[in-house]
Parts: C-alpha cells; structure tokens; sequence
C-alpha cells in the first residue's frame, strides 16, 4: 500500500498507529514522542487509546471539549479519551451493549485520572434533570471520598491507589444514569502502621490534621501536629502542590453530596482519630512471678474516651491473649514485642474495615433496584517495583498480571484465532502470553503455597513457606531464588535467601518473604475483636462482628490471598461479559515531571504492554465487525428483497456471494458521507464477509454476517 505522510502528520506525528509506516518499535516510540511534545497526549491503535501521562493540566478537557466529541464518529476527531468515552456510551445507549472501560498500565501512568475523565465525560452528555444530576453527583463525588482514604503519596505517585476499583454505573433504557456499585480489592492496610521512607500514610490523615477545625480537633482529641503521631511519617509530610486543609473541606462536601450523614461523618473521623491514638500507644515491660515479661500499657491513652472502649478491656487485650484449644481456654501472656505487634494488627485492621465500610456505605447511597445497562470502569493499583517489595506488592503485581491476561486474551488471541476459525488467510503474529504467570501465582503456584502453609498445623514461618515454594516452583521459568541447592541462581548474590524473584510480563520483582504468611493468615488476637465489639460506639462494634461472643465458634475466614484470588476471579469473569474498551496508561518519567519523555523507559512499557503487537494484529486485521441484524438494518435498502421501495441498482443477496460487489460499494460510499475513498469487498469462506473500505489511507475491513 503505498502512503503518502500529510504535513500534518510530519508535525504532530500520527494519530493512529494503524497508520504508521514503516511500523518499528522505533518509529511507534518517535511517533508518540513527536505528539506527546505537542501536547498530544493520546494516540489511538485502532479503537484502543494510548495515554501518555502529560503531568500537567492540559486545556483538553473543558465543556466546549465535551461538546466536541459528543456524537462524533471516533476517527473523525483526533484522538481523545472522550472519543472513546463517547463510543462506549453510544454503544451502550443505542445497542444496548454493557460495557466496560479497563485501564491499565504502571503506578503514575495515568489510570486514577483517566477514569475520572471518562466518568465526567459520561456524566456530562447523558440524561438531564434534577433527580438525574443528583445521581451523577453522586457518583463523581465517590471519587474524593475513597482517594482520601484509599489513596497515599508513594514515590512513584504522589496521589497512588492503593485498592483496586471497580465501579459499575447503572443505566436505564434512555442511557440516563440511575446510580451505581462499588467493589473495592485489597487495601494496602500495612501502610497505616508504617510507611517507606519518602511515602506517607492515607491521605484522610492529614487532611483532618491540616482541615479541621479548632473545635473539631478539640473534639476528636487531636492536635494539628503531625510529628505527634507515630503512624505519620516525618520525612514526607506535606507534598508539593497538595493542600491538605483544601482538600479536606472537598473531602467533607463529597461525603455530604454521597449522603452521609453528620454524624456518621462524625463516627468515621472518630475511628481516624482512633487509630492515630493507637499508634501512641507504647508498651513496657513488668515482671511475672513466673519469670515471664508482661507487657502494660506506659501511660492512659485517650482513645477509650473518645470511642466507648472500655479502658480495663483493652489494657487486658494487649497484655494477655486468649487461646481455645478443645473448648478450653489458655490464657498466655504478651510480651512487649507481642503488645506492639498487637497493636499494629489492630490499628490495620480498623482503618481497612473502615475503609470497606465506607465502600458499603456509599454503595447503599447510589444503589438502584432496577437497572438496564452497565458501563463498569475499573481502576487498579499500577504495577510496582520498589526497593523492598512485599505481600502487598505481589497482590497488586498479581492483579496486574490478571488485567494483561484478559488484553491478551481478549485482544491478540481472540483476535487471531476468529481469523482461524474463518479459514481468512493469516500469519500468526507472535506476542508473550503471561499466562504461563498466572499459573505460576494462582493456581498451582505461590498463592496456593501460601495457603497450604498458612492452614498447616505446626511452626510455619516465612522460612517454611519459601522452602515450599522451592520445592514446587524451583523450575519454573519465571520463578527464582537462591534456597534450594539446585537453583539456577546459587552464586547469583543480587538475589538474597530470604527473597524470590518473578519475572512478571513487566518486569523482575524480587519479594522480600518476610511477613507473608503474617499477611495472608490476616488474623486479629480475638480478645482484641472482642474489645472492640464492646465498645459503646456503634461504628467501632460494627466493624468487629466477629468480636460477638455470640459468634465465638465462627470458622475463621478465608485467606487475604484467597480472598483476593476469589474476587479477581469475580471480576475478570464479569468483564468478559461486557464490551471492553481499552485505556493504556503510559509514564513518559519517573520525575513526576511535565515535558520529559524519556524514550528508555516509553519504549519498556510499550514492550511489555505488547502494544506493537496490537498494533500489527490490528493492521492485518479487520477493525470493526457488526452482527448481521445490524448491518442488515444498515443496508436494506441495498437490495430489493430487503428494501421493496429501492429504485437504484438492483442487488439481491446472492450478489454478495458471488462477489459482484463494485457497484454496491459504490453505493455504501455515497451513503457514508465522507468516505472518498476506494471501497472494495472480500468474500469471506464462513459466516461472513468483509467490506474493507480504503479509509484515510488504510484499510479498514468491515465485517457483515451473512446468514
Ligand atoms: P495511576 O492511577 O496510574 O497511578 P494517576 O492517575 O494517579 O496515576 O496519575 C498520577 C498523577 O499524574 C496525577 O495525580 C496527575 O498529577 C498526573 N496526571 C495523570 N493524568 C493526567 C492528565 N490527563 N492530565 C494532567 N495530569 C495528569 V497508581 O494509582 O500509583 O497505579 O497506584
Ligand atoms: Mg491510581
């Protein structure tokens, strides 16, 4: 095919993928560096929307922007996120398909941001009207609420999730929106007791300590200060350009558009208070007769006062621990160590509940009994590698691998093999599937491992569980480490014995084993559930139903990690039953900076997110197919058996079999208005045929069924 480039293109580089030529890994890189310096930040392959993360506010997004791509045809504008946007919702409206809007990409690439665009986009050409607009505020003003409790400054990301999201909105048959659900996946609740070095705790924390005021402090019993409180890092307090104070009162008019009441609101930042107090308490160590060190409480703690737990109850909590074994109970001692480890567990334990029961909460807000359609986005924790990589980063990594999984499926494999099954001629185009990585965490892998050694009578440590894991994984290809005696990487001294390492389809982490069978078991000393559900604060008791000695011989739930395996199984399987439009997130820097693109670290996510491959299936593919009741509506009027009124020139059905098809295309061209360009049609073996149309210089091949 032979292309002639535009000026325009020459300039700003082009706007589809598709288009590029030559395609190399090379020229993709230069054509996104060439549009991201010209503050064209997105770029389609096919109908899949690249973003490049531009650091800065652009002026692309304002209400005459809106107006702009509304109703558009998607390549009649240049690349936008609201064109995509536009088309999911159109389709969803007017061909009643659910769909769904998956982004993905690394920690700061763009996701949080970009889900909030499609969502305000969506917001702002469906329905009118005071009843629909309350529920569309509704829904926006999720968003504040759950990142100032679920979302953290991290070094990668100074506003990182930190749980994965998963909203769907719901639609009735006009498209007007009618409210929504929320699921939320794992927390990373271990921040709450301690954060990296440069990173801070929830965001939620010092915005009540920066936004609140005096009177309000007063009551919840806190001071302004930040340093006075352990579980608030030093190092990083305030971020650049973030105003606590500011985003506080946001936080609070969001939570009263959602429908909190005050003193529910007043309830949450209690537990908040709460947990900053736990995290003052400290310990001290008094001797028993027996030898033994008992932990005590050093000095009263305000967090009785001021949630209803019983001062007695918790001081006993954190100095013994009660054990039942065969319906006897064993009162055993906490040492200080055990007291503080106590403590932690606790402290985790009520913001990551709080945090669930806000989700719920909201959830009961926008909740809708009757609903048509569903657009879902879904808005993850990016991929990361830190210096120290734990549980939580092997959750999320996992997470990662499942999203890459169901691209791949759904895009490259899916793809390839409809061509197969058509008998079309085709050449595989190769790609890495991350399959092969799944398995090895979920299901005869490492999750599994972690489970059986969790649930294992006995001394299980981490040490236990990474000797498992050799035996199991020892040869898989994406699974190192240096602990059994045939590993491939012995003298390998980058990797030491107490970590493994897995070379995700993004990357090698290496995985600090401390804390994961701690981690997974995610249990909590039942005299402190206990004392929690006696506490004379509905919320508090709320939380902790387990604490019910009513409830004492409940089973104990299931693992963090099987947890996490269950609900991602949930939504992978409820994705696949939605349309999918796709957002990939690009970080063109690790500097948190406007108009560096750094071409080392574009051209590593381009590989790994197999966008080229995408780019050469889609080339060699067919861009669009309709089912045939649709294509029919489309061009009865085409032939006379289906058009009785049609004075043109005559085709009957057969026609298209035996491929007399020039004049119907010329035809199709002059019904779609705007297409000037050659538009040819191939016969296909099976149950259908292709027109392919010479649009804007490249081929898109339409695909009608023929019944
Ligand atoms: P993430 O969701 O992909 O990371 P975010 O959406 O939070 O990343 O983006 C990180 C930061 O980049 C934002 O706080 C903005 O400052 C900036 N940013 C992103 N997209 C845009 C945009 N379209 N226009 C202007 N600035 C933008 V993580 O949640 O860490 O995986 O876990
Ligand atoms: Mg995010």
């Amino acid at each position: 095919m032979e292309v002639k480039t535009s000026l325009l293109d020459n300039m700003i580089g082009v706007g589809d993928m598709v288009l590029l030529e030559p395609l190399s890994e090379e020229s993709f890189i230069n054509n996104l560096k060439k549009r991201f310096d010209h503050s064209e930040i997105y770029t389609y392959i096919g109908s899949v929307v690249v973003s490049i993360n531009p650091y800065r506010s652009l002026p692309i997004y304002s209400p005459e922007k809106v107006e702009e791509y509304r109703n558009r045809n998607f390549y009649e504008l240049s690349p936008h996120i609201f064109a995509l946007s536009d088309e999911a919702y159109r389709s969803l409206r007017d061909q009643d398909k659910d769909q769904c809007i998956l982004i993905t990409g690394e920690s700061g690439a763009g996701k949080t941001e970009a889900s909030k665009l499609v969502m305000s986009y969506v917001a702002a050409v469906c329905g009118k009207g005071a009843e629909v607009n309350q529920v569309k505020e509704q829904l926006l003003q999720s968003n504040p609420v759950l990142e100032a409790f679920g979302n953290a400054k991290t070094v990668r990301n100074d506003n990182s999730s930190r749980f994965g999201k998963y909203m769907d909105i719901e639609f009735d048959f006009k498209g007007d929106p009618l409210g929504g659900v929320i699921s939320n996946y794992l927390l990373e609740k271990s921040r709450v007791v301690k954060q990296p070095r440069g990173e801070r705790n929830f965001h939620i924390f010092y915005q009540i300590l920066s936004g609140a005021t005096e009177d309000m402090l007063n009551k919840l019993k806190l001071q302004r200060d930040f340093s006075r409180y352990n579980y608030l890092s030093l190092d990083s307090s305030r971020v650049n350009g973030v105003d606590d104070a500011v985003n506080f009162r946001t936080v609070r008019n969001a939570m009263q558009i959602v429908g909190f009441m005050d003193h529910e609101t007043q309830s949450i930042f209690e537990v908040i208070a709460a947990v900053l107090k736990l995290g003052n308490i400290e310990f001290k160590p008094e001797s028993r007769v027996n030898g033994l060190d008992e932990s005590k409480i050093k000095d009263k703690n305000e967090i009785c006062e001021l949630t209803g737990i019983d001062q007695s109850v918790l001081e006993r909590a954190f100095s013994f621990r009660t054990l039942e074994a065969k319906q006897e109970k064993v009162s055993t001692t906490l040492n200080v160590a055990q007291a503080y480890y106590a403590r932690d567990a606790l402290a985790k334990n009520l913001y990551s509940r709080l945090f669930s029961w806000l989700v719920t909460r909201i959830n009961e807000s926008i909740k809708v009994i009757f609903l048509y359609k569903v657009m879902g986005v879904l808005d993850i924790y990016g991929f990361e590698i830190f210096e120290d990589n734990s549980f939580e980063q092997f959750i999320i990594n996992y997470c990662n691998e499942k999203l890459q999984q169901i691209f791949i499926e759904l895009t490259l494999k899916e793809e390839q093999e409809e061509y197969i099954r058509e008998d079309i001629e085709w050449t595989h185009i190769e790609y890495f599937n991350n399959a092969i990585i799944c398995d090895l965490i979920e299901n005869t892998g490492i999750l599994a491992m972690l489970d059986e050694e969790c649930l294992r009578p006995g001394t299980v440590t981490d040490d236990t569980f990474l000797e498992k894991l050799n035996q199991v994984c020892a040869t898989h290809q994406h699974f190192e480490s240096r602990m059994s005696k045939c590993s491939r990487f012995l003298n390998d001294t980058s990797l030491p014995h107490s970590c493994f390492r897995i070379q995700h389809y993004a990357g090698k982490v290496m995985y600090q084993v401390e804390g994961f069978v701690d981690k997974n078991n995610d249990l909590l000393y039942r005299d402190l559930s206990q004392a929690m559900w006696k506490a004379n604060h509905s919320l508090i008791k709320a939380l902790f139903p387990e604490g019910n000695p009513a409830k004492i011989n409940l089973k104990r739930p299931p693992t963090a990690g099987s947890q996490f395996k269950a609900s991602v199984a949930t939504l992978m399987k409820n994705l696949q039953t939605k349309n999918p439009n796709y957002i990939r997130c690009i970080k063109p820097n690790d500097k948190k900076a406007a108009h560096i693109f750094s071409d080392a670290l574009v051209c590593h996510q381009v590989r790994y997110l197999g966008l080229l491959e995408n780019v050469r299936v889609r080339r060699a593919g067919y861009a669009f197919r309709q089912p045939y009741e649709l294509c029919l509506e489309r061009y009865k009027m085409l032939c006379k058996q289906t058009w009785p009124h049609w004075r043109g020139p005559l085709f009957k059905l057969e026609d298209l079999r035996k491929q007399r098809l020039e004049d119907l295309a010329t035809l199709i061209q002059k019904i779609y208005r705007g297409w000037k360009y050659r538009t040819r049609f191939l016969l296909m073996k099976k149950s259908q045929i292709v027109i392919a149309s010479w649009y804007r210089r490249y081929m898109q091949k339409y695909f009608l069924e023929m019944k």
